[in-house]
């Protein structure tokens, strides 16, 4: 069938040229969303271009399927519950190669694709790092043509979007499906029920087994949707398939017919909140029961479907591990490691011999936290009563894994208490991690010091049993977002000075460093890196009213508010500084630019605390004739993605300071490498990597190493020591409780201050004096421009470590064994 503009159907669907496209979005404003001419919207061509865009990726996606089913490979499955995806718009098309095609076929229909993108609300499904470490992987597994889904949850609210009254954070629902969702596919056909609550049964089967029936309280629906996640210059094409809950239209049947409608309609609520919001909080666990109910929903859903697709292919579930290498994204999908016991044994009656050995072989762990406060506990009560089969095999589990150890450390009772799956210390809970490590063949850390200090710590004595089953694998971030899309100036220029591959071979950066003693292309360095200040500058200014000049010093610290993460350590030099302009207004310092940005969870007292201080500050500095000309401070709203990939391009200056041995890894750190910023840090997380890769020269260190910090922590830390040997420190903590920057309030940081000064658990003020110490060596680097310029290539030059396709391919090899798969269009 030919159209009357001469394209056939095929081409409207698929065409990658510009009157394709141009033909795709006609169409689709006209039959998909429907709006006569004088009602058409900027909105509207964002949609119908997205639906334009995932048409071509439709095409991909279902080769994809068709040629991972053909081929029989082995599919990674990577169960989190966050992704943090961030706008798709612009991804996809990088991905398809077809920008230039994009914007010139707006153009023919008179909008300008810039700001077509920015009407697109983004898919904030996650809290922070470990929700985008997801996305990332997600973007590589595909480019490096591995079959892979990723599977997790449909969250109705994302994380909140953040605004600033008045220098607090205020929380506002995040409506992201507001006005439609153009990049998902509804699968209704594709649903499994979830059990909840009620008791189990014994009983004995047709052959004389004895059998266990679980007789739920309530059973929910899962149905999918699925978003296809093109990889980059290949027509692989994977899935994203996340979970959202539904009331079963049967179970209501009998309150239906008693009459009581409203208890029907009520159950129908209470199934469907399951999937309504994500929980903001990261690190410091809650224990809400609808939490674990999220987590069991998605994990069951996704094993079942696991499981009816196995029987589709005809292969038996006896080879479920030969087929699909499960990923456990920390401990939060970690009960899927009941759930497949409870699917094989109960379900496909599998012995538990065999079945546990299917499990041990799918799974893999990877731990993103050592913090104590962060690792999942759930209270026996609570978990009994929302699933109390999987109780009863998380004994059976612990039963035979405690003779396991018994039977290697003989007598060691105290080592078998630690190891337990339950926890006896205080009220009696399930040990997430535990049972994670207990079922998974492969653990694994983000960071190299990460991992060893996992070995040494939280799992200790894992390590001690399982040696062999520890690994670590350093994260990665994707270079296609967060350097080709993020930053098209430099992206030009790599191209120009290496040829275009570069995207899908990091290592090929190193061709750079050569270039670094090159005046003229260091100048067009420098000219690329103010582009990009301005364009952030020009952001800040249009959401906070602050005017930043981008010539100076952009020094920035993007990341969760966190006491472990140090802000408040960032704001004791910008204070210390502050105050040395005002005693010695001569003083020679390089104009600075601190700019911050970051949420914190909604009940997280004293990271709200430090945003209000980061915002008092900046009141104060902003407005004092006196300093400034020479510093400024701005509090960045809303940080997510999509002000993400404005942010890191504009980086000269990298804030790593988080307290040694806190951060797992860190991949902030790695977007600002790729981009050119120099970095400031402890040796902690990735940190460690970072500056091994680029030179110890072309990196600021400060700090207490992880020993030293544990050292001290064992011999008692004093912060009023810190405080009585450094005059200046005690003058900033002063000021800062005076209300010198509250508007007279000598109250709404007493807390701050009194935290660092009487108990500081985060070693604050003991990096304070070589943390102000390391910044006047940024200060007087910066005045070298050649040179700063210089380490700033060399940055760039020696990040290919840290793209997500190192990480990637690294897992895929040593962990979960899948090779790729070429699709063919
Ligand atoms: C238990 C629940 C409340 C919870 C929810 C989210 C706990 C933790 C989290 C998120 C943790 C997180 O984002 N961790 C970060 O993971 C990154 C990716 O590996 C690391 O780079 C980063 O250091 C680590 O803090």
């Amino acid at each position: 069938p030919v159209t009357t503009t001469g394209l056939t159907d095929v081409d409207v669907r698929s065409g990658m040229q510009v009157a394709a496209l141009k033909q795709a979005v006609t169409d689709h404003l006209r039959y998909s969303i429907g709006h006569p001419p004088v009602a058409t919207t900027l909105h509207d061509y964002y949609y119908a271009l997205a639906l334009a865009v995932r048409d071509r990726m439709q095409h991909r996606w279902l080769n994809t399927l068709q040629t991972n089913f053909d081929l029989k490979r082995k599919i990674v499955c990577y169960l989190s519950a966050e992704f943090l995806m961030g706008p798709h718009l612009g991804n996809n098309l990088l991905n398809l190669g077809i920008e230039q095609e994009a914007r010139a076929a707006l153009a023919e229909l008179g909008q300008d694709l810039d700001i077509v993108l920015e009407c697109e609300e983004e898919p904030g499904l996650g809290n922070g790092g470990l929700g985008r470490l997801a996305a990332c992987y997600l973007d590589s597994l595909a480019t490096l043509q591995r079959p892979a889904v990723g599977y997790g949850i449909r969250y109705e609210f994302g994380i909140f979007d953040q605004e600033i009254h008045d220098g607090w954070q205020a929380e506002i629902t995040d409506k992201w499906l507001r006005y439609g969702n153009p990049w998902e596919i509804a699968k209704p056909e594709v649903a499994h029920y979830v059990n909840w609550g009620g008791h189990t049964e014994y009983y004995r089967d047709e052959a004389g087994n004895d059998r266990v029936r679980w007789m739920p309280y309530r059973v929910v629906k899962g149905t999918a949707y699925d978003t296809p996640t093109q990889g980059y210059g290949v027509n692989n094409c994977n899935t994203l398939r996340l979970w959202s809950a539904e009331a079963v239209e049967s179970f209501d049947f009998q309150a239906f017919n008693t009459g009581d409608y409203y208890q029907a309609v009520e159950d129908k609520i209470i199934s469907e909140t399951v999937t309504k919001v994500l929980y903001p909080n990261d690190e410091p666990q809650i224990g809400k029961h609808l939490r674990l109910g999220q987590q069991y929903f998605f994990v069951s859903c996704s094993l079942q479907n696991m499981l009816h697709i196995l029987s589709l292919s005809g292969v038996p579930v006896e080879n479920f591990a030969e087929r699909y290498a499960v990923q456990l994204n920390d401990t939060h999908p970690s009960i899927g490691v009941v759930e497949l016991m409870r699917l094989l044994v109960d379900e496909r009656r599998l012995d538990w011999d065999k079945a546990w050995a299917i499990t041990v072989q799918t799974f893999g762990y990877t731990n993103h936290t050592l913090l104590p406060e962060a690792l999942e506990t759930w209270p026996l009560p609570m978990f009994q009563a929302l699933l109390p089969r999987h109780l009863e095999i998380i004994y059976e589990i612990n039963r035979r894994f405690l003779d396991e150890v018994r039977a290697r450390f003989s007598g060691d009772e105290a080592r078998v208490a630690r190891m337990s799956l339950i926890g006896e210390e205080g009220e009696k809970c399930v040990r997430m991690a535990h049972l994670a490590a207990v079922g998974s063949h492969a653990i694994n850390g983000v960071a190299a010091l990460h991992s060893d200090l996992l070995k040494a710590s939280v799992l200790k004595d894992f390590y001690e049993m399982w040696p062999e089953r520890f690994s670590n694998k350093t994260n990665g971030v994707t270079p296609r977002r967060f350097l080709a899309l993020a930053n098209p100036g430099l992206r030009a220029l790599l191209n120009e000075a290496l040829g275009e591959q570069w995207p899908v071979n990091m290592e090929q950066l190193h061709q750079l460093e050569a270039k670094a003693d090159d005046a003229a292309f260091r100048r067009k360095w420098r000219a690329i890196k103010e582009a990009n200040k301005k364009r952030l500058a020009d952001y800040i200014l249009a959401h906070t009213d602050i005017e930043l000049d981008p010539t100076w010093l952009f020094d920035i610290q993007v990341k969760r508010i966190h006491e472990y993460k140090r802000q408040h350590l960032n704001v004791l030099h910008i204070v210390t500084l502050y105050r040395r302009l005002k005693e010695n207004p001569g003083l020679n310092i390089s104009p600075r630019a601190f700019i911050f940005g970051g949420k914190a969870a909604p009940g997280y007292f004293m990271a709200k605390r430090i945003i209000k201080l980061i915002n008092g500050v900046a009141e104060t500095i902003n407005a004092d004739p006196d300093v400034n000309t020479r510093m400024k401070v701005a509090f960045v709203p809303n940080f997510n993605v999509q002000n993400a990939q404005l942010i890191y391009p504009a980086a000269d200056l990298s804030e790593q300071i988080s307290t040694a041995g806190k951060e797992a890894s860190g991949t902030g750190n790695m977007k600002f490498m790729l981009n050119g910023a120099l970095t400031i840090g402890t040796l902690d997380g990735a940190n460690v990597e970072i500056r091994e890769e680029v030179g110890a020269e072309n990196f600021f260190l400060f700090g207490l190493t992880t020993e030293e910090v544990e050292h001290i922590k064992r011999e008692g830390y004093h912060p009023t020591d810190c405080i009585a040997s450094n005059s200046e420190l005690r003058t900033v903590l002063e000021l800062i409780n005076s209300g010198y920057f509250s508007r007279g309030d000598a109250e709404v940081f007493r807390s701050v201050v009194n935290n660092l000064t009487y108990s500081d658990p985060f070693l604050v003020l003991a990096d304070y004096a070589a943390y102000v110490a390391c910044q006047e060596r940024v200060s007087a680097a910066w005045q070298d421009k050649e040179n700063w310029t210089r380490m700033s290539i060399l940055n760039t030059a020696r990040s290919g470590k840290f793209s997500s396709d190192r990480a990637i391919r690294e897992y895929c090899d040593e962990i979960w064994n899948v090779q790729p798969a070429t699709v063919k269009l």
